[in-house]
């Protein structure tokens, strides 16, 4: 039996749950319905009558069930836990919830970005992730993404960003793809794009599970401690998993298979009491330092590199616990990353002012008006107290007259914290000076710097990766003036990366930035390009995947055992048993559902069979013994999964008996293709070698189809 998670927010939210179980149906007036079947007619073969309100009542809702999807991230999943500060940053915040030792009630959204709320979760993409804090100065949102940078420097270019990467507005297609000519027309024009489109173009943008990435607040932001001292600092989420990704031809597949595959893996963890953990990161920067780098810490497009600033771990967030509903919490949840508490700011980053405006207006909107703040999801843990009133589907029921301030009729109340010198939030002050201008600071003008940072700092397995994606996507582009642009572009970057896509696409890369993304950019930067400074570092350990994974667990993967009746029983159980020691996850696939038959008659029931699944959806892959071998060795099913496996790069096993069916394959031994009769620990090989999540060496040789 699963205990109950108790936090102050799902306390106030069971308020709101409402349980069916063993109650009599009634309308939304709560009037007991009889008959749920029929309409009111004149006559049993008559025309509806319009007096049925029961009928009305029931239709009238169902009409209005759908409210505009959010405009962008509108697939995501959420779900609710506990944030807990463990180090002592009293001296650069005085923010509630970040004092040592503090409890915090969360909910989190993971979302893609470009897709419709029904597309499919393995789209290459940014990935969204958004906390909302409930702490008891009320909501702070942390609205970042999966990449620590952003494609633009200004949030007046975001629609037009946006506008470029959705389905094309004529036949609205393609769906949560940017591999279109609109997308890679405003990529190629935008060069500050640059750093991004590397971010994008590498695995991080197709990750294993929504447990298995990081999380950035993107911009710079404001700590603020007690005195009113300010320090900027970068909000980072490191997994307890690690960070790992899949190939693009298994998010392909995967996308067939099972377009809701992260969403289920996020939903069946917390089931599971495999509760998804992550811990929060901050890179802190004095004010004195803020001109000190070669890049500007307000341009959203520049990471502060962890070997130049490191991050430490100050707490850790859980998440233990689905939503009830889907629609009332994670659809009505309304994320704002103006929602600030005393001790944090926002900073002059121009992408996160024009942010500040542009989610409250979109709630308003896509919840229906100006009570979204009262919705079960978004309320704060203290009651708000204020003299805002009336609006669409107002909850709250003000007492009294007073709806103003200053008032004496109520005393003043509710009062602000000035009057009382109680502490409220107060803007970080800063001195402004400075022309009104519509422009761009010439700090924010290096736009391949750190793109190089980021394609120098992978293995050649990850370089080839980020190679194949944009040689993918470029590919789909129909007009050859726009792969000529962004080809010359990545020329700029990285002069093999250049040369490999090019080949690729049949074009020569030009060693100059073609002429219209110059006179685009010049429009932002009068002058473009300019000379670069010298960056502080070549290359950042903690950019690559597999570079900075501590590879050091298994725990909930899925490994795939490849049976059919008559397999070995021991064979099956001795490697399940440990398998879940490690706690990772044994799953048979069969011939078929049902009954499986174990060597020894006795029984067990099969859910997944070589017609559902395929080897894309599983982290590893071992065949035992048994007389199950002769099955397979005719089973072209069979081969299709193993290969596959292998082509991916992941690790197999094969138990001695059923080694006759790894001769008849495509696979070529290597160190993970582990053999029981070759090597005596071979179940622990196995498992380390899942650990390091892929063979990497076999990326190379890329001689397997899939
Ligand atoms: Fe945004 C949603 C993250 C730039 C305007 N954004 C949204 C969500 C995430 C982000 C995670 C989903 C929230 C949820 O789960 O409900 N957005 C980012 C990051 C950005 C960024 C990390 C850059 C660093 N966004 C950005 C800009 C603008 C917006 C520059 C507009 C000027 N974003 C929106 C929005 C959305 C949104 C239109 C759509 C739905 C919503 O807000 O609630 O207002």
């Amino acid at each position: 039996m699963k205990k109950p998670v108790k936090t102050p927010k799902l306390d106030l939210l069971q308020k709101s749950v409402i349980d069916n179980t063993d109650k009599l149906l009634t309308t939304n007036d709560g009037v007991p319905i009889y008959d749920n079947n029929n309409t009111l007619k004149a006559g049993e073969r008559g025309a509806s009558l319009q007096q049925d309100h029961i009928y009305f009542d029931k239709l009238m809702h169902f009409d209005r069930e759908r409210i505009p999807e959010r405009v962008v991230h509108a697939r995501g999943s959420g779900a609710h836990g506990v944030f807990e500060m463990k180090e002592d940053i009293s001296k650069y915040t005085c923010a509630k919830f970040l004092q040592k030792g503090a409890k915090t009630s969360v909910f989190t959204r993971f979302s893609t970005v470009a897709g419709f709320k029904g597309s499919t979760d393995l789209a290459r993409d940014v990935r969204g992730f958004s906390v909302k804090f409930y702490t008891e100065d009320g909501n702070y949102d942390l609205v970042g993404n999966n990449i620590p940078v952003f494609f633009i420097q200004d949030a007046m270019n975001f629609p037009d960003l946006i506008h470029s990467v959705k389905p094309e507005p004529n036949n609205e297609f393609p769906q949560a793809a940017s591999a279109h000519d609109t997308f890679w027309d405003f990529i190629s024009l935008m060069p500050e794009s640059a750093h991004m489109i590397m971010w994008v173009m590498s695995d991080r943008a197709i990750p294993r599970s929504l447990r298995m990435m990081e999380g950035f607040g993107v911009h710079t932001f404001k700590l603020v401690n007690e005195s009113g001292k300010g320090t900027f600092v970068k909000f980072h989420w490191k997994p307890k998993l690690g960070v790992h990704s899949v190939a693009w031809n298994e998010a392909q597949k995967i996308s067939g298979f099972n377009s809701d595959f992260h969403r289920q893996d996020l939903w069946d963890a917390i089931e599971n009491g495999d509760f998804p953990q992550w811990d929060l990161g901050l890179q802190l920067i004095s004010e004195e330092d803020e001109h000190k780098y070669s890049f500007d810490i307000l341009d959203a497009t520049k990471l502060i590199p962890e070997e130049l600033v490191p991050v430490q771990i100050v707490g850790t967030m859980t998440l233990n616990k689905n939503p009830e509903n889907f629609f009332a919490e994670t659809e009505q949840v309304a994320f704002d990353p103006g929602r600030l508490v005393p001790g944090i700011d926002v900073t002059d980053d121009p992408l996160l002012q024009g942010r500040v405006f542009s989610y409250m207006d979109t709630q308003n909107y896509r919840l229906g008006g100006a009570n979204f703040h009262e919705l079960p999801i978004n309320r704060s843990i203290n009651q708000k107290h204020n003299n805002q009133k009336d609006g669409n589907s107002r909850i709250d029921i003000l007492k009294g007259n007073v709806s103003y301030f200053p008032n004496s009729q109520a005393d003043g109340c509710p009062y602000h914290a000035m009057l009382k010198g109680e502490v409220g939030f107060t803007s970080h002050k800063q001195k402004v000076d400075g022309e009104k201008v519509r422009q761009r600071s010439l700090s924010f003008a290096d736009h391949f710097t750190q793109a190089r940072l980021f394609f120098n700092s992978q293995t050649e397995p990850e370089k080839q990766h980020i190679i194949d994606a944009l040689s993918f996507e470029l590919s789909k582009v129909n007009d050859p003036k726009i792969r000529n642009r962004e080809v010359a572009i990545l020329h700029q970057i990285d002069k093999v990366l250049a040369q490999k896509v090019g080949e690729n696409l049949n074009i020569e890369p030009s060693n100059t930035l073609d002429p219209l993304t110059i006179k685009f950019a010049q429009q932002i930067f009068p002058g473009y390009p300019f000379k670069t400074a010298k960056p502080e570092k070549e290359t950042s350990q903690a950019l690559s995947m597999v570079k900075s994974n501590k590879n050091d667990s298994i725990k909930t993967r899925k490994i795939a055992f490849l049976v059919a009746d008559g397999v070995d029983k021991h064979s099956v159980t001795n490697l399940t048993k440990l398998l879940e020691s490690e706690g990772a996850e044994a799953i048979l696939i069969s011939t078929k559902v049902g009954e499986l038959k174990f060597s020894d008659g006795t029984k067990t029931n099969i859910q997944h069979t070589y017609l559902t699944d395929t080897s894309v959806l599983y982290d590893a892959v071992y065949t035992p013994s048994g007389k199950s071998v002769k099955i397979l060795l005719d089973h072209p099913d069979y081969y299709e999964f193993v290969n596959e496996a292998y082509r991916h790069c992941k690790v197999l096993a094969f138990a001695k008996e059923s080694e006759s069916l790894l001769e008849k394959s495509l696979i070529k031994e290597d160190k993970g293709v582990v053999s029981e009769s070759k090597n005596k620990s071979w179940e622990h090989t196995f498992i380390d070698l899942i650990k390091l999540h892929r063979v990497w060496d076999r990326e190379i040789l890329r001689k397997i189809p899939s």
